[in-house]
């Protein structure tokens, strides 16, 4: 995988010409110093049911529990999931037709993401109540918490950071593999200070350095996708979770049969 998958973000050779070229009417931009991309390989720890009829956004491991966030309309919802079986162990609806998206804590709530409603819904982990709400331009895929700012991927290669409490942003990062723009960035996951982002509607994870949005890993999960056999087109792989305690990372698709543990391990060679 190593070779196509990173090949896949080559590069720019021609842009940074054009670039170049422009120098005689323009400052020169800023150096670009492309970042290595690491091959990162998964080997499956564990395999676990999950529910085939939810279309997941958000993926989060808090407080010893599994929390999803799904999507599509008058569905949608935040739910507490068993690991073990996968049965949901609550739910709570999000209102109307509202499209659920990303899901992340922040402190000791749930913030969960809608798609082009830009509204987003806090709760109360133990009870799945609605707390509170707050309206961010755009829309929202992806979300994840640095403790600081709450992330939020859009689809674009842009990520921004936001204020946990207001949602003004604070500030914000192209994300570039080999200095090219990394679209359709999806669900994420802070995991000792990197960012983890699925691609939507391709096979793998990258991990971005949440100060520079540099790529600076890749990994392929088409072999997890592979065991499922055949799948609708919109099954992507899209939900990353981490258990810091338990330094167990948890992935899984939309509509997808099942949910992994995986172990992450260089690329020989
Ligand atoms: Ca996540």
């Amino acid at each position: 995988m190593t070779t196509t998958m990173i090949r896949w973000f080559l590069p720019v050779s021609l842009a940074l010409a054009s670039v170049a070229s422009a120098q005689a009417v323009a400052p020169p931009p800023a150096p670009v110093q492309p970042v290595p991309v690491e091959g990162i390989s998964a080997r499956i720890v564990a395999r676990y049911p999950h529910d085939r009829t939810a279309f997941t956004q958000g993926l989060v491991w808090y407080d010893g529990a599994l929390f999803e966030s799904t999507g599509q309309p008058g569905v949608s919802d935040v739910r507490r999931v068993n690991l073990t079986d996968g049965k949901v162990l609550a739910r709570a609806r999000l209102p109307g037709q509202q499209f659920g998206e990303g899901l992340a804590v922040d402190g000791q709530q749930l913030v969960s993401l809608t798609w082009q409603d830009g509204i987003a819904h806090r709760w109360n982990p133990k009870t799945l109540k609605a707390v509170g709400s707050a309206r961010y331009p755009g829309e929202g895929w992806g979300l994840a918490s640095d403790s600081q700012s709450l992330i939020l991927s859009d689809g674009t290669p842009t990520l921004r950071f936001l204020d946990p409490k207001t949602f003004k942003e604070r500030r914000r990062v192209t994300v570039t593999a080999n200095g090219r723009p990394v679209h359709n960035l999806n669900e994420l996951e802070m995991i000792d200070g990197k960012l983890w982002g699925n691609i939507w509607h391709r096979d793998y994870i990258v991990r971005i350095d949440p100060a520079t949005g540099a790529v600076d890993g890749l990994v392929d999960l088409a072999p997890l996708r592979a065991e499922l056999g055949p799948l609708d087109p919109e099954a992507v792989l899209n939900g990353i979770a981490w258990d810091a305690a338990g330094k167990r990372l948890f992935v899984t698709g939309k509509w997808w049969p099942t949910l992994f543990e995986i172990a992450l391990e260089p690329v020989a060679g």
